[in-house]
Formats: structure tokens, C-alpha cells, sequence
């Protein structure tokens, strides 16, 4: 606030000094009539002063012109950032109580159905539609489903979510199968167990193509089961080994390429992979993913193959796992079905074709046993 002292006369006059000044808005803080002495008591005078106040209007604020790196603007993006950091932690604690709220809105005769479903870690989003429709049904039809009805919905249920995706082994339409994953999922073993079928049970002539050289190991790995299998096997350390190895191998019906495990959630080993593969030829790719894999990384490990056109999932190693159920959140969550799961290390034995009601069926297995 501003304030000055003003003298007058009069009030009146000191008034118009004021407002001279201030305008109609000034306050006056005080007057004071004053007598002046004068010389000898004579010439005494009257005189008024009043201090008068006037509040500034708060200058506009312009935005500030900052510099385009200068710091502030920096914190202003990091809060932003850390602002929707918060957010989406709100928003995942919204979602979890909203699933437990639904969760515990349902009957208690769904719980050990849906129990079951949390422990084969099915995605809690398909857990919850799954009760949501039979808790439905229950309301309409104004009755108890039995746990086989139950499990009959459950199916049903995950048969339209799933069951439209290819299943099902080799098509033999192709003559290359490219068998891709990351390290140590069973790759070779079950390109041995598919060969040895292709071979034994619908009678073609196999052929393979390692461009895993990192290792010479692996190399033998495959050779051991060629040569159990009687066919022949190319080694292919670039693409023109690879493109050799397609010509000794063109009298063969189907042709198993066996790729390197690599880290590879690392961009630079996808690409050595391109280098060295033909994917324009006629092939039917393959992405092996073990079951004792973290659901997280496998996504990471999909996100990386999918400009490879993955025909469809090959899931081992089901047989070192109690949880299926991220097997279906995949399926569902990146729409690829599933060829092969594999549930044991013997050769040929331990593989089975995929399909839908069988997986249904292993994710449900043992739901009301306690
Ligand atoms: N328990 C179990 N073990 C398996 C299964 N499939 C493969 N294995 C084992 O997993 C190990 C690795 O198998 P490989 O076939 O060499 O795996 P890979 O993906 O070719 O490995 P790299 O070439 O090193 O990346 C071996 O000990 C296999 O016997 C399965 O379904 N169940
Ligand atoms: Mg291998």
C-alpha cells in the first residue's frame, strides 16, 4: 500500500488533494485537525492533515520467458513426469480395489473358482469377467450353478477369448520352420521332438539348418538328433553359408532352422538375426517361451519377435510350472495361438499339439480339489 501525508485548509480540500492523487479509491488512514501557534497567539490557524492510503492493484503476471533448457523448465517436466507417475499408480491401486470390490461382491460358491484362477495366475481382468458372467447367470436364472456348470461357463467363456486363435502344430504347407527364443528354453530339444514326428509319424524328409555357431556345443546338440533321425544338418555362420545350405538341403520336404538363444531383449542380437536369415523365404516361424519364464519379460522377449510375423507360440517346460495361466494372458494379450507345449526333456515323447480345450482343460485341472 502507498501513503502519503496530505495539508489543508480543510477536510475538503485536502479530499480533492487526495483523490487528485488516488483517484476515488483512496482510503484515509487517519486526519488530525491541527492548530498552528501562530506569532504570539495571533495569525493562529487551523489546518487539517490527513494521511491517505491506496492499495496497487497487483501488477499482471506475464508468463516468464525462460530459456529453452534453463532449469526451471526442467522441473516443471520432471514433475510432470513424476505427476503421471503417480497417476498411473493411482489409477493401478483404482483398478486393484475395483477388482477386489467386484471380487468381493461375488457369491462365496465362486471363490474357490476364482481362487483356483489366481493360483494358475490368469490375468485378474479375465478372473473377474469370469465371475462377473457366472455371478450374472446366477442372477437371471435366480439359481446355484453346480461346480461342473461352473467349470462348463469357465470354458466357455475362455473359448471365446482364445479359441479363435490358430492352434496346432506344422502345417507341412511350408518348407522352412524357424524355431526362435531366448537362451536355454528348449529350442533344439524340441525341434527334435517336431522333426522326429514330421519323420516317424507323417513320413517326410527332414532336413535342419543350425546358425547357432556361438556355441560348438550346439552344433553337436543337433547333430546327435540328425543323425538319431538320419538327416542331414547344415551349418550356416552367415547368410551365404545359409543360402548354401538351402541348396544342398532342396530335395527335403521340411527344413528346421535352429536359431542361437541370445539375450534377446537386446535390439543388436534381432537384428544379427535378420543378417543372417532369409524371413522372406516360405516359412512358418516359431517362438519357443519356457513356462518358468517371468510373464513380464516374456512380453519383452514377444515385443522384440513380433516384426518377425510369429505364427505361433511353442510353450515348454509346462511341466516345471503349476501356472498356466499367463500362457492364456499372452495368447489373449498379442493374439498368437499356440503350435506345441512341451512338458518334459525326452525325445520325441514329451510334446504335445496345442489346442484350446486342452489348455482350457490343464488350467482348470484340480480347480475344486482341496
Ligand atoms: N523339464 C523340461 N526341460 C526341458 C523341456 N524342454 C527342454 N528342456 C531342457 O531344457 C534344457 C535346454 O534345452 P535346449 O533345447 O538346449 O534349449 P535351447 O533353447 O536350444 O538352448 P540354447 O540353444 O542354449 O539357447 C535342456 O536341458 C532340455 O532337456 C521341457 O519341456 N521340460
Ligand atoms: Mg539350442
Amino acid at each position: 500500500m502507498k501513503m502519503k501525508k496530505y495539508s489543508a485548509e480543510t477536510m475538503v480540500e485536502a479530499m480533492k488533494k487526495v483523490r487528485a492523487d488516488f483517484g476515488e479509491d483512496a482510503i484515509i488512514l487517519s486526519s488530525t485537525v491541527v492548530n498552528s501557534k501562530g506569532f504570539l497567539g495571533f495569525f493562529k490557524k487551523k489546518s487539517v492533515e490527513v494521511v491517505a492510503g491506496f492499495d496497487e492493484p497487483a501488477p499482471k503476471m506475464e508468463e516468464p520467458v525462460l530459456p529453452f533448457s534453463s532449469p526451471p523448465i526442467v522441473s516443471v517436466d520432471k514433475t510432470s513426469v513424476e505427476l503421471k507417475k503417480e497417476m498411473n499408480e493411482m489409477k493401478k491401486m483404482l483398478e486393484n480395489m475395483q477388482q477386489s470390490a467386484s471380487h468381493s461382491r461375488l457369491p462365496d460358491e465362486l471363490k474357490p473358482l476364482l481362487m483356483h484362477l489366481e493360483k494358475q495366475s490368469l490375468s485378474s481382468s479375465l478372473i473377474t469377467q469370469i465371475g462377473e458372467e457366472i455371478y450374472n447367470r446366477m442372477k437371471a436364472e435366480k439359481k446355484d450353478f453346480t461346480h461342473e456348470e461352473q467349470l462348463l461357463m469357465t470354458k466357455q467363456f475362455l473359448e471365446r477369448e482364445i479359441g479363435n486363435l490358430p492352434f496346432g502344430g506344422i502345417s507341412f504347407n511350408k518348407k522352412f520352420i524357424n524355431v526362435l527364443g531366448p537362451t536355454g528354453v528348449g529350442k533344439t530339444t524340441t525341434i527334435a521332438k517336431i522333426a522326429a514326428r514330421a519323420l516317424l509319424e507323417n513320413k517326410k524328409k527332414i532336413g535342419f539348418i543350425t546358425t547357432d555357431t556361438y556355441r560348438i556345443a550346439a552344433i553337436e546338440q543337433l547333430r546327435t538328433y540328425a543323425n538319431l533321425l538320419q538327416a542331414p544338418v547344415e551349418v550356416a555362420y552367415n547368410s551365404e553359408d545359409f543360402e548354401k545350405a538351402i541348396a544342398n538341403l532342396a530335395d527335403r520336404d521340411v527344413i528346421f532352422i535352429d536359431t542361437a538363444g541370445r539375450n534377446y531383449k537386446e535390439v543388436k542380437f534381432v537384428e544379427d538375426l535378420t543378417r543372417l536369415i532369409d524371413f522372406s523365404l516360405d516359412m512358418e516361424s516359431f517362438l519357443v517361451l519356457s513356462m518358468t519364464s517371468k510373464e513380464q519379460d516374456m512380453k519383452i522377449i514377444i515385443e522384440q519377435f513380433n516384426q518377425f510375423a510369429v505364427e505361433k507360440f511353442i510353450f515348454t517346460k509346462m511341466d516345471e510350472t503349476s501356472s498356466i495361466g499367463p500362457l492364456f494372458n499372452l495368447m489373449k494379450d498379442y493374439q498368437i495361438g499356440t503350435a506345441y507345449y512341451t512338458d518334459g526333456q525326452e525325445v520325441p515323447e514329451d510334446i504335445t499339439e496345442a489346442a484350446s480345450e486342452k489348455l482350457i482343460s490343464l488350467l482348470l485341472k484340480g480347480a475344486y480339489d482341496a
